[in-house]
């Protein structure tokens, strides 16, 4: 069974602390970042799943600053584009036409303090991605646009590259629900659940790396350490 819970927001999540934001507006998160011992406590806690502060959950929180798009599958198209020597536009089946499918099971952890064990996502590697597309000279990193056009993430080439680095299109044996990220997503294991941008659409290789949606709001750019 697909485990998710949509009632649990971020905001609620928050709320459930007693900080009763207004939304995410942007002086609404800085309060939560900054303003507050309690938020900051909350912050101290978020650390990564090999640490006894870290909550394990079965379920899922589902977490997004935008309404779930809608998508037609026999519309969608993933276009990897910008400093690449075989730009591609696939469909769905496309896709999973050109690309290995991998199976991998690992754990997932969100800056918040929450993590879920043992997800088995089904998808493809990064890596073969970027043998395919083939990388240009003057490309040092990735970024990742979501349907929507509100989250926006970012990977060097190296990191992109690491074996654990998934495009995933499937969630315990099913395509992904709508919520998390419907038909891909992408998955870092190592780094915190912000990095991977879910509704991927579009991968632009670039020459610098983009701050991603909430790297702008102070989280690292690395993925790995706790905002600052
Ligand atoms: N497009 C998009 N991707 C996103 C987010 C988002 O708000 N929008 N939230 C990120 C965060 S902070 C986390 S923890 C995970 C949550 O994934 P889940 O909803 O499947 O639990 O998605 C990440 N990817
Ligand atoms: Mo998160």
């Amino acid at each position: 069974m697909v485990t998710e819970d949509p009632k649990i927001t971020r905001r609620r999540f928050l709320k459930a602390f007693g900080l009763g934001l207004a939304g995410l507006s942007t002086t609404g998160f800085l309060t939560y970042l900054f303003g507050s011992s309690r938020a900051l406590d909350i912050l101290n806690t978020a650390t990564p799943s090999s640490s006894p502060a870290f909550q394990p959950f079965t379920k899922f929180r589902i977490n997004s600053v935008e309404e779930t798009p809608h998508v037609d599958l026999n519309q969608y198209r993933l276009i990897v584009d910008g400093l690449v020597k075989q730009p591609v536009k696939w469909s769905f089946s496309e896709l999973k036409q050109s690309l290995t499918e991998v199976e991998q099971i690992s754990d997932f952890h969100c800056v918040e303090g929450w993590g879920v064990k043992n997800v088995r996502w089904t998808g493809i590697k990064m890596k073969e991605l970027l043998e395919t597309v083939k990388p240009k000279p003057t490309a040092t990193h990735l970024t990742f646009y979501s349907l929507g056009g509100v989250y926006t993430e970012s990977l060097s080439l190296d990191e992109a590259a690491e074996d654990e680095t998934l495009l995933a299109y499937g969630l315990y044996g099913k395509p992904l629900p709508r919520q998390q990220g419907f038909p891909l997503r992408v998955i870092i294991p190592r780094m915190y659940g912000y990095k991977g941008a879910k509704w991927l659409h579009r991968i632009e290789f670039t020459d610098h790396q983009h701050l991603g949606y909430w790297e702008q709001y102070g989280y690292n750019v690395d993925g790995v350490t706790p905002p600052r």
